[in-house]
């Protein structure tokens, strides 16, 4: 056959095998083969059934996204689908590690589905912006039902095996030997005779009935897109299914398919997809990483209770290490707490909480982190506390042991020299909470050696963070990029736009929240410490501060927040205040419109994105993207700062920062020469090189 697709037989029972590693992507030179197989066996005659299964370490995980916003090259994926539903003799997936995308609707295109009990099977197209473009949003529900397939095509989350035998998706599951098995599952339809009903003539779960649940249901998910077009796309297209027979709700499927995958919002999203795992090649691929066994963490506070939990949620055993015994039990019995409320929720099973907690070792004597092969200090952010952690580290850890800080701020070449071993400090700065948060920064310190940064950043994909490495300079990328944006906060207030207009501005953006709710969330307390610490003022959050409103935490910030609610309500005190310092210095309030709020907040930021590039804090424009869409919500449909800095337009970009640097004179404002290059070179890439 070829390369990618072969036939080998068992009996009379034909068994196709794709093999296009790394993960089977349906790329056109797996399609045509496989078509041509298909189409063979198909008129083969002493072939009496077709197994289809993959090589490697997953079944198909979707079309080739690489192969996106290009020509289509045929056969496309819904022409093998429409073969194999012509074959009358039985066709069954054998799916082993993943199914997803196109891989699952090419299984939902067989008569059977054979999965080994370690399977994921899902649609996650709408995480691409996206829909199932392949018939999955009219085939899925008429196995596993409307409700069901709308949940599982909305959120874009796989399942597992043993729930999708439960749903009707699957029809075996076997512990091993899945080929085999597969082959004997075969056998037995043959002998059970047919005729055997394609998917797309299986109408025995649509229920017309199901319409009012299914719409309440579709509204709920579809309330949670904020923009995104791609979840009201796979809502329609499965209601659909329900609605309109089978070949005009496929041909509905396709036209919206057309439509989302040439839009900027999938583009976005397929960057992210490709930026992120870009992002955690780091160093040569051969580098030997160094083991990493056992996890000490220095600090059982906010921060260090939930990286605590990052590392038991992954599989490492934990030795957690408090001054006190009186503040280890309280940071113990947070831990313990967050785990209830998972259960509780039932994200989480009792026995899963049981084996984490069991993973923790509590201790108030240094000396109990000598077996870690990692340390990780989430003390309170100041230098010399600092410097004191690490010295004491290097007394006790073992050789070639890595001493991280979670520092989100100081420099930590200087917290390095804290110790005789700068080789093993690195920068782990994890984003609160830590056990929740996807993104982790990476600091890589002048003298942080090769092997320690690539196990670290292997290490964060095994307890599912997202890493991006950065360099050492003031709050990194992320904290040094959301100065930027926030620097003209205050000035827009003073100058006469409100709290709340300058929130909506950004939540219409696609943002969760704007700066002064997110600010009232964190505590404004952080902030104003940080300020302080750098002898720098913002008028208006330190008078609050002085003042003792922190935010959420005090039930007054920006927002009030009554009876402990997480709400906010506008609070007319801060609208006298930030008058009456408007008024303090002869600022006349005017009409601030939502153009000039994004062009004196994101424009800035963008410019300190370039920065970071000319001073290779960052490595790739599409790294700092990372950073802001996994670690600040930044609008995934957006795909971080630098990439909607092309959407948006260099040329206007510069334009309006020229603008405003005249008018202000500010150095936020003062455009960095790279910001130039990229407009003339028409990428960050080509612009850095
Ligand atoms: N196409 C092209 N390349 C892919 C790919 C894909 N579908 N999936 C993975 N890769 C590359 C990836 O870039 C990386 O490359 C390498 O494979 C290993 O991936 C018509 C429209 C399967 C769970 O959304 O979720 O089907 O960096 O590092 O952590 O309806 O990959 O090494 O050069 O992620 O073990 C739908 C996407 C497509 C699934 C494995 N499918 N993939 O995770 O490895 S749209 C998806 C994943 C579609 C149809 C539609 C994960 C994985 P490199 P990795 P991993």
């Amino acid at each position: 056959m070829s390369d990618f697709v072969s036939v080998t037989r068992d009996g009379r029972i034909a068994v196709v095998t794709i093999d296009n590693p790394p993960v089977n992507a349906l790329s056109f030179h797996v399609r045509e083969p496989l078509m041509q197989a298909l189409v063979s066996l198909r008129d083969e005659p002493d072939v009496a059934a077709i197994v289809i299964a993959c090589a490697g370490r997953t079944f198909v995980a979707g079309a080739d996204i690489t192969e996106f916003g290009k020509p289509v090259q045929q056969p496309d994926l819904r022409a093998i689908i429409a073969v194999l539903e012509t074959i009358a003799k039985p066709t069954v997936a054998a799916i082993h590690g993943t199914a997803l995308g196109g891989g699952l609707e090419l299984a939902l295109g067989c008569h059977f589905r054979a999965a080994d009990t370690g399977a994921k099977l899902g649609l996650p197209e709408v995480k691409l912006g996206l829909l199932p473009g392949g018939g999955g949003t009219v085939r899925l529900p008429r196995l596993v039902g409307a409700l069901k397939a709308l949940s599982m095509i909305v959120s874009g989350t796989p399942i597992g095996a043993a729930e999708a035998l439960a749903a009707g998706l699957v029809d075996a599951v076997f512990e091993d030997g899945l080929t085999a098995q597969a082959v004997r599952f075969a056998s037995e339809m043959v002998g059970r005779g047919g005729p055997f009903t394609p998917v797309r003539d299986r109408d025995g779960r649509l229920d017309r009935a199901e319409l009012p649940e299914f719409d309440r249901q579709a509204a709920e998910l579809v309330k949670k897109a904020r923009g995104l077009e791609a979840p009201i796309a796979c809502a329609q297209s499965v209601r659909n299914a329900i609605t309109l027979p089978f070949d005009e709700a496929l041909a509905a499927e396709r036209e919206l398919f057309v439509k989302l995958v040439a839009g900027d919002q999938s583009r976005a999203q397929r960057h992210l997809f490709f930026a992120e795992r870009e992002a955690a090649k780091v160093g040569a691929k051969d580098i030997v990483r160094r083991k990493i066994a056992r996890v000490g963490v220095i600090g059982a506070g906010t921060m260090g209770g939930g990286i605590a939990m990052a590392f038991a949620n992954g599989g490492f055993p934990v030795t957690l290490l408090e001054t006190t015994q009186e503040a280890l039990e309280r940071g113990l019995a947070t831990i313990e707490k967050n785990y209830a409320v998972s259960v509780a929720r039932g994200s989480l099973s009792e026995d899963a909480k049981r084996l984490r907690l069991g993973l923790f070792k509590g201790s108030t004597d240094y000396g109990d982190l000598a077996d870690c092969d990692l340390i990780v200090e989430a003390v309170f952010e100041e230098m010399a506390v600092k410097r004191e952690v690490f010295g004491r580290l290097d007394a006790v850890a073992k050789p070639g042991a890595i001493l991280a800080t979670n520092t989100s701020y100081l420099d930590v070449n200087e917290i390095a020299t804290s110790t005789s071993r700068p080789q093993d400090v690195v920068g782990m700065h994890f984003f609160s909470p830590a056990n929740v948060m996807k993104l982790l920064e990476i600091v890589r310190a002048e003298k942080t050696a090769p092997d320690a940064l690539a196990t670290i950043v292997e290490l964060a994909r095994r307890i599912g963070k997202v890493p991006v490495v950065v360099g050492v300079c003031h709050g990194f990328v992320g904290n040094r990029m959301l100065a930027a944006r926030g620097s003209e906060s205050e000035a827009l207030l003073l100058e006469g736009a409100t709290p709340q207009q300058i929130d909506q501005v950004f939540t219409d953006f696609g943002w969760p929240m704007g700066p002064f709710q997110m600010g009232d969330l964190a505590g404004l307390d952080i902030g104003w410490r940080n300020r302080k610490a750098r002898g720098q003022t913002a008028i208006i959050a330190d008078t609050l501060c002085e003042q003792g409103h922190f935010g959420q935490k005090t039930g007054s910030g920006f927002y009030r927040y009554e009876n402990g609610s997480r709400t906010p309500a506008p609070n007319p005190e801060v609208e006298t205040l930030i008058r009456d310092k408007a008024a303090e210095k002869g600022i006349a309030p005017r009409t601030i419109g939502a153009e000039e709020i994004i062009e004196r907040t994101l424009y800035p930021m963008i410019n300190e994105g370039a920065k970071i590039l000319e001073e290779k804090i960052a490595a790739r424009a599409s790294d700092i993207d990372v950073v802001w869409v996994n670690g600040y919500g930044f609008p995934v449909g957006k795909g971080g700062p630098m990439f909607w800095a092309g959407l948006e337009g260099i040329d206007k970009i510069i334009g309006r920062l020229d603008h405003w640097h005249e008018r202000t004179g500010k150095d936020v404002f003062k455009q960095a020469p790279l910001l130039r290059q990229m407009a003339e070179t028409g990428s960050w890439e080509g612009a850095a090189s």
